[in-house]
């Protein structure tokens, strides 16, 4: 330390919040972390994670070289050797079993990185695979497949324009404790009070009565899994009332499909399933028409159950036919600084794809390029021609994340090899011959390219890197463009156009292409140096970022051509209402006597799986709790603090139980992320606070067959106290 400090700001990047935070620093030492008051669109906003990235920078398990599995032992190994030995066995492998015989897995936090966003899909192409995999198939996949078949492009992601609506209904998500997801808006808990406050009115609706709940206006149980009902009776009486799609009508195809099925669904047929009565969707269907500016909004509660690509297709639909989609107040779609939708600049990210090739051995179509997680088991635990040979995970846990986590773990097990690019040493990367440890996110350099998509407001903010690297600190971007040369040259030799183009993006870094990127945006100064507008250098002298403004109608200019209008109702998604029909109408219950559906829960204090190594957010009592109705904790003679063990058709878990009014009857709720308790990991305050894993319990073949993503909501799970299980056994 050299006593004098100084004041660095930038873009936390731990959740979608995105929050400004004013970081005290002397020499390469972080001091404090704090909100910053004047950053444009958090304006001093942070939650409790923010001082944790401080925690990750200084957390002594936190790898600083690479390092190789030598049985049980890891020996630190130099990047050069890395490099080599993992270029020539993907190499190898791929030589004699073909490029689909190493698979990689894509984490969360990518979408959070640059570096990794931008020099990531080069890879992948150099790579050459097809057994790719993220966690996209255990999140918003179905969203993304709504906005494919819907907008004719998977990132038009529509956004709730929280702070103009009068009348906003959140399905299965939980902000206060995700601070928002396809949903950036730091803050969350003021901006959904000022709606309140300007005589509008929020609802939330969800199998617990959750944080979000309670600074709500209204909260609806309902039973998990049944959303797609829930929806079709409000579409029901919207129809039946009459719809307005206002300024977009002519945009838009395939109203009369829509009006033509929505009176096959009134609610009164599905209360008994759903658990939410037919009065309620009424008055919540008139209330929503009768809202000024209303706006649907759904999210992981939604997205990762049974019917998951039926409920984001209902939510568009129920926000155009209400005239709230494209429309202030409504659910709109962001027009960012860099559109990497668009062609400019040489982003291009693609429109989307489906069903170009299918999963080995289930048969499930890809979308965007990969397949969905709940087959990668399977497809490495197989054997026959194509099975997956090797693994490469970039910033992702799969073993905690995916369903079926055991087997999960299992298929890692059974690899001939596998790699991470990841600082720790946890339940997936202990399975790797070779971790490459990127640096920590607060010494690199910050772009948001993906999560301005989904911002509130549009903005734009850079944040330098407050640290120069040291000898042997590499970054995720120079991890992967190292990789690319690397294999491209082995593949195609020095003098190919491959390994050149690779050179050439590895040599221009991410500050140039970030220049390029927001100087032909929409906001850009251009090419032209005299020109106004948005460059790197423009951002720099804008330390707290940028505010450019309200979200603006975008339809039907944002429209790719080749889709042409919005299609209201696209043959795929209305063909699963006959799925839905036989899952539930006639059938009289989701779960078998004496069963309990599983949900899952986020904290504030925590994020997915990896931020347990720190003491300051992991201090108070374990978190990882069994939640149950008193009645059914009755019922099953259960107390809070008792153990209690759930098991599922793929495994059982112990955690203790929580008794609470907040859980509806005949639903638990176990927070996912934990399960630290494995042998080989390397984390040391994770470890003393375990937990267990609820993707033990979460079953690969519990999906929307939709959309191949992951149906975490709902499960039937069995539960006994473990005194029970004892004196069975
Ligand atoms: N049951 C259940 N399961 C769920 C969910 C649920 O609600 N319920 N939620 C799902 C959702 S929404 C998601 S997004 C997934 C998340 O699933 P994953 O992305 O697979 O898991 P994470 O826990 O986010 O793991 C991130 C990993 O990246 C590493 N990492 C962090 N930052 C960086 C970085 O900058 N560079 C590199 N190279 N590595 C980094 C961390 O050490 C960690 O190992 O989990 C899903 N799983
Ligand atoms: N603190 C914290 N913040 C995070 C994360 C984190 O792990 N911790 N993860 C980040 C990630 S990767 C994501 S994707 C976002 C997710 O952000 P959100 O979508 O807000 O996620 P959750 O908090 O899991 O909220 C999901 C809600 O859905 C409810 N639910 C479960 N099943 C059903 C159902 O069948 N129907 C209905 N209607 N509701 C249901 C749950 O009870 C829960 O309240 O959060 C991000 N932010
Ligand atoms: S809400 Fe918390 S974790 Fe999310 S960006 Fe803000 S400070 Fe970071
Ligand atoms: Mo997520």
């Amino acid at each position: 330390m050299s006593g004098k400090t100084s004041t660095h700001y930038r873009t936390c990047n731990l959740c979608e919040a995105m929050c400004g935070v004013e970081v005290e620093i002397d020499g390469d030492e972080v001091v404090s972390i704090r909100g910053d008051e004047q950053d444009v669109f958090s304006r001093g906003h942070v939650c409790p994670k923010a001082t944790a990235l401080k925690d990750l920078y200084e957390d002594p398990d936190r790898l600083k070289q690479p390092v190789r599995r030598v049985g049980n032992r890891w020996e630190p190994i130099s990047w050069d050797e890395a490099f080599e030995e993992v270029v020539d066995r993907v190499q190898q492998i791929q030589e004699e079993h073909g490029r689909d015989a190493v698979g990689v897995y894509l984490g969360n936090p990518n979408a959070h990185n640059f570096g990794t966003l931008v020099f990531g899909p080069p890879f992948l192409r150099t790579l050459g695979s097809k057994n790719r995999f993220s966690a996209t198939s255990c999140d918003q996949l179905p969203l993304m497949l709504a906005s494919y078949f819907m907008f004719g492009h998977q990132l038009l992601f529509p956004v709730p324009d929280v702070d103009r609506t009068d009348f906003m209904m959140l399905i299965g998500a939980n902000p206060l404790a995700s601070n928002g997801s396809i949903m950036a808006a730091p803050g969350i808990k003021k901006r959904l009070e000022a709606i309140g406050k300007r005589g509008g009115k929020v609802v939330v609706v969800d199998p617990r009565r959750c944080e979000t709940a309670r600074v709500a206006n209204e909260h609806v149980f309902i039973q998990p899994g049944t959303d797609a009902l829930f929806l079709l009776g409000m579409l029901h009486e919207v129809c039946a009332a009459g719809i307005d799609l206002g300024r977009i009508s002519g945009s838009v195809k395939n109203v009369d499909r829509i009006l033509e099925l929505a009176k096959a669904y009134p609610p009164e047929e599905s209360e008994a399933i759903t658990g939410v009565a037919a009065m309620t969707v009424k008055r919540l269907a008139r209330e929503l028409r009768a809202a000024p500016k209303g706006v649907l909004y759904g999210r992981v509660g939604a997205c990762t159950q049974e019917f998951g690509g039926l409920c984001m297709w209902l939510i568009n639909v129920l926000n155009a036919v209400t005239g709230n989609l494209d429309e202030p107040g409504g659910s709109m779609f962001s027009s960012p600084a860099i559109d990497v939708r668009g062609t400019v600049g040489g982003f291009g990210a693609g429109r989307g794809s489906y069903g170009r090739w299918k999963s080995r051995v289930r048969g499930f179509p890809e979308f965007g390029g990969e397949l969905p997680a709940s087959v990668m088991a399977e497809e490495m635990l197989t054997e026959g021609e194509g099975r997956i040979r090797a693994m490469i995970t970039l910033a992702g846990n799969p073993v905690l994340s995916t369903p079926n986590g055991s087997q999960v773990d299992q298929g890692y097990a059974s690899l001939d090899y596998a790699v991470s690019i990841d600082f720790f040493i946890n339940e997936t990367s202990r399975h790797a011959n070779i971790i490459l440890p990127p640096v920590s996110p607060i010494q690199r350099s910050h772009y948001d390219l993906a999560l301005y998509l989904t911002a509130v407001r549009n903005v734009t903010k850079y944040s330098s890197a407050p640290f120069a690297l040291k000898d042997g600190e590499l970054d995720d971007w120079q991890i992967l463009t190292e990789l690319t040369c690397r294999l491209a040259a082995r593949r195609h030799g020095k003098l190919s156009k491959q390994y050149l183009t690779a050179r050439a993006t590895q040599v221009a870094g991410p500050e140039r292409v970030l220049d390029l990127g927001l100087r032909l945006g929409a906001y850009g100064k251009r090419l032209n140096p005299l020109g106004t507008g948005l460059s790197l250098g423009k951002l720099r002298k804008n330390p707290h970022g940028i505010d450019l403004g309200p979200m603006q109608s975008t339809l039907p200019e944002a429209l790719p051509e080749k889709h042409g209008p919005v299609d209201l109702a696209p043959d795929l998604f209305v063909e699963d209402l006959g799925r839905l029909r036989a899952r539930f109408l006639g059938a009289a219950s989701t779960a078998s006597d004496g069963q309990l559906l599983l949900i899952g829960r986020r904290q504030l204090r925590s994020n997915n799986s990896w931020m347990h190594n720190s003491k300051r957010l992991m201090k108070g009592k374990s978190r990882c709790t069994v939640m149950i109705n008193p009645d059914d904790a009755d019922r099953l003679g259960v107390k809070s603090g008792d153990m209690v063990t759930l098991s599922s058709r793929v495994g059982k878990v112990e955690a203790p139980a929580e008794v609470t009014g907040d859980m509806m009857a005949g639903v638990v709720s176990l927070p996912h992320g934990f399960g630290h308790g494995r042998d080989g990991v390397q984390l040391s305050v994770a470890t003393d606070h375990p937990g267990v894993s609820i993707n033990d319990l979460t079953d690969e073949q519990h999906i929307d067959l939709l959309s191949g993503n992951a149906a975490f909501s709902g499960l039937p799970v069995t539960l006994r106290t473990t005194a029970q299980v004892a004196a069975a056994e």
